[in-house]
């Protein structure tokens, strides 16, 4: 029995030996299952140890467990080789070159901001370089902080029905961003310097004009603010932003919330306020050839603004004005029809 079983041992560890190096596991496992399977020479041995007599049993038994465990352990050292070596394999091939640059993704797919927001934010940085803060308000607003406290009398055209979009009660949809300023000063005291970006609406539609639009108003108040202060300001604002040679004109005008009032003109930017004698000698179709641009309206604050927040306007004064930002868009951009801003078309917005 002994020397049966140590041939079927060398047979076995002879076959494993010749698959080293250039087999696959499939094939160690089925030379393991040729010999140590239910079917195989080494079960068949064990059939016949069972036969043997007491005293040959027991050392026949272990002889054949120890030449199973051999073969085994052969099939195992085997087995164990080969996962090493396809795992050397694999990362040879699938080694990634972290050094590489990364693939640009396509430039459809990359956000960038709107040029209403783009320009927000360059008009945001030049008022925040002069210790401007930036405040915010709501857009549904009340008759009280749009009109009321805004000096805006009852029977003032700004209140109809066809220029305002009134939400049910006493709720509109605000028409400009000047409301902010009371419900700032009602919280605040003096000194004050105060942006307040925002959207706002009004029953408008054409080329110039959209019912939703932004605006930035602009306020500072403390004791002896001045018309100087106004002009220094708007102008170092205007020069910022359109170029140091830049003329800028203040023309009188009304606001129920200012007084005195004015608004901004700069000299058109695209036929550079020579109007009918601009580029080709045909007539500015954005300045209608008067040469000059409306930017913004802007004044002293009216004394009854101050009484509405509890301001002693003997005490300090005040300039604020109103700019919209879609038109500064259009002069900056060369657009000239506002709509374009809000189609959301994005072979209009990838220009930007
Ligand atoms: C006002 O709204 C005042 N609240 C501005 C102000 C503030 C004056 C503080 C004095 C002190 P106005 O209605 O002119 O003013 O509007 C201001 C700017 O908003 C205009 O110069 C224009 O650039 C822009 N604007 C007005 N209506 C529209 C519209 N429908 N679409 C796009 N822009 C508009």
């Amino acid at each position: 029995m002994r020397d049966k079983l140590l041939s079927l041992e060398s047979e076995a560890l002879e076959e494993l030996a010749a698959l080293r190096g250039s087999a696959g596991s499939e094939e160690v496992l089925a030379v393991k299952t040729r010999y140590l399977g239910r079917k195989g020479p080494l079960a068949s041995l064990m059939k016949d140890i069972a036969g043997l007599p007491e005293g040959e049993r027991r050392e026949a038994g272990r002889a054949a467990n120890e030449a199973k465990e051999r073969i085994d352990g052969e099939v195992r050292k085997l087995l164990e080789g080969l996962s090493k070596a396809r795992q050397g394999e694999k990362l040879l091939t699938e080694k990634i070159d972290v050094t590489l640059p990364g693939r640009p993704a396509p430039t459809a797919v990359i956000g960038k901001p709107h040029p209403v927001t783009r320009i927000t934010d360059e008009i945001e940085d030049i008022f925040i370089s002069l210790g401007f803060e930036v405040a915010e308000g709501p857009e549904v607003e009340t008759d009280y902080y749009n009109f009321e406290a805004l000096n805006i009398p009852k029977d003032h055209p700004a209140r109809e029905m066809q220029d305002t979009f009134y939400t049910g009660g006493d709720a509109c949809l605000r028409t400009h961003t000047s409301p902010v300023q009371i419900r700032v000063m009602e919280r605040r005291k003096p000194p004050l310097m105060v942006i307040a970006p925002g959207t706002v609406y009004r029953r408008d539609s054409d080329v110039t004009h959209t019912p939703m639009f932004h605006q930035i108003e602009g306020f500072m108040v403390d004791e002896g603010i001045t018309f100087g202060d106004l002009k220094g300001v708007l102008t170092h604002f205007l020069h910022t932003l359109f170029g140091e040679s830049t003329t800028v004109r203040f023309r009188p005008s009304f606001f129920p919330f200012t007084e005195p009032s004015a608004e901004v003109d700069i000299q058109c930017v695209i036929c550079g306020g020579k109007g009918g004698g601009g580029e080709g000698g045909g007539g500015c179709r954005v300045c209608k050839d008067t040469g000059w641009l409306e930017i913004l309206g802007c004044g002293m604050i009216h004394p009854e603004v101050f009484k509405a927040v509890d301001y002693d306007a003997e005490k300090y004064t005040g300039f604020a004005f109103g700019l919209g930002i879609e038109r500064i868009a259009m002069l900056l951009t060369g657009i000239d029809d506002i709509r374009l801003f809000f189609e959301n078309d994005l072979r209009f917005l990838k220009q930007f």
